[in-house]
């Protein structure tokens, strides 16, 4: 649902206060502990951010797609591990239940989902399927009124605190593409399922990535999600929206730091003047400018597209392409133009180029979006 623009002007205003007053002075802190603080996830909660895209029926904000990217690039604003933290259930660990789920099915978590009392993860990636999310080796064999899961999932973001997975399984052994994987819902107490402990990441700490084990895990035939077989589709259509958010989200972590780098530059001194006076810094500065505009309008008309219909996987692989590598750009440039501070962690600098690298990688690769845009564009015709 499109908010009014009075409404959508106060959630934004109060989004950026709350980036600015209460996340922005932890970015550090965060970082050292590598946790999250309980009183932050809690005025989360009542902020509604757990619940942005969740239909309004359901307890949520039942945001556009448009309102949403708006929001989460004000979050881009501070440390992305924040964001993180509910950016789950906001994307991927939801949408699949949004788009795909029965009745009964969104009845059941949705509501939980949107107030953050249940935390969602998605399960896709294995020790041998990512990038070629149709190759998933994870097996549930229909027995009785249950299905039974046997495999392993990595690299799964926020799966330490989740109570409810989304799985990507191949129920058809015969098939070995697409055509043979399902997705479930299956939640985190059933015997036979195990968490392996946090990894030790590049940068994003205060966020956790973690394997899920399933061995004989029984889950009740009416947790799966969609049609037997459906399970890639829905895969591809939670990225394709996950994409469009994440891109925006690198808009906001590219403005943070062009407002860093000009504030940085204004007070330091070299040559008997500010950095701002040397027009090779102000290149910099001019092309992190430029890009971030350019990834901002492209994400932006992509939003307001999907909201009016459109199918854009294309143009949201692109946005994602564009942004993901705008940020890391903009990133390099932001320790180049701190200099010797830029490498020093008490700027923070150094961890936001850290934190950036992942944009380039999770919810499809730069060289995923690549062929994603490059078939689309081909099958097009231009
Ligand atoms: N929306 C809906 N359906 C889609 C779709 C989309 N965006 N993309 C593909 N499909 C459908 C196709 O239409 C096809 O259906 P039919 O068999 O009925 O025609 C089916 O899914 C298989 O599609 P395709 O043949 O294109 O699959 P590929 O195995 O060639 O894979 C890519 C395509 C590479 C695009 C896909 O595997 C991908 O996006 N991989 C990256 C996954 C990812 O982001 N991993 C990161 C970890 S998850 S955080």
């Amino acid at each position: 649902m499109a908010l009014d623009l009075e409404t959508r002007e106060q959630l934004i205003e109060t989004v950026r206060r709350f980036v600015s007053e209460r996340l922005r002075p932890l970015e550090a802190k965060v970082a050292e502990d590598d946790a999250m603080p309980d009183e932050i996830v809690q005025e989360m909660k009542e902020l509604g951010l757990f619940g942005l895209s969740i239909p309004e029926a359901y307890g949520g904000l039942d945001l556009s797609m448009e309102d949403e990217c708006l929001v989460a690039l004000e979050l881009g604003r501070t440390s992305p591990a924040f964001r993180s933290t509910f950016g789950t259930n906001v994307g991927i660990g939801s949408q699949g239940l949004v788009m795909f789920g029965t009745d009964e099915q969104k009845a059941r978590y949705l509501p939980k989902i949107a107030s953050g009392e249940i935390i969602t993860s998605f399960a896709l990636t294995e020790p041998e399927a990512g990038s070629d999310s149709a190759a998933v080796q994870t097996r549930a064999v229909l027995d009785g009124d249950h299905y039974v899961l046997n495999g392993s999932k990595r690299y799964i973001t926020n799966a330490n605190k989740a109570d409810l997975f989304t799985v990507m399984t191949r129920t058809d052994q015969t098939k070995p593409g697409a055509g043979g994987v399902s997705a479930f819902l299956v939640e985190r107490n059933l015997p036979g399922l195990s968490v392996g402990k946090p990894e030790k990441k590049m940068g994003q700490q205060g966020a956790h990535v973690c394997d899920v084990i399933f061995e004989n895990v029984r889950v009740p035939v009416e947790n799966r999600l969609g049609k037997e077989g459906e399970g890639f589709k829905v895969a591809m259509q939670v990225l394709d929206r996950g994409r469009l958010h994440i891109s925006a989200v690198c808009v906001g972590v590219a403005e943070r730091l062009i407002a860093d780098c000009v504030a940085y530059a204004s007070e330091r001194k070299q040559f008997g003047q500010a950095l701002t006076g040397f027009q090779l810094i102000q290149g910099m500065i001019a092309d992190c400018k430029t890009e971030a505009l350019a990834a901002k309008a492209l994400t932006m008309e992509t939003a307001r597209r999907r909201d009016a219909g459109e199918s854009v996987t294309m143009e949201a692989a692109a946005s994602k392409y564009f942004a993901s590598e705008m940020v890391g750009r903009v990133a390099d440039r932001a320790v180049q133009i701190f200099g010797g501070a830029g490498y020093i962690a008490d700027y923070g600098i150094e961890r936001f180029y850290r934190d950036v690298r992942i944009f380039r990688i999770y919810e499809g690769t730069s060289q995923i979006q690549q062929v994603v845009i490059a078939r689309e564009t081909l099958k097009r015709g231009g």
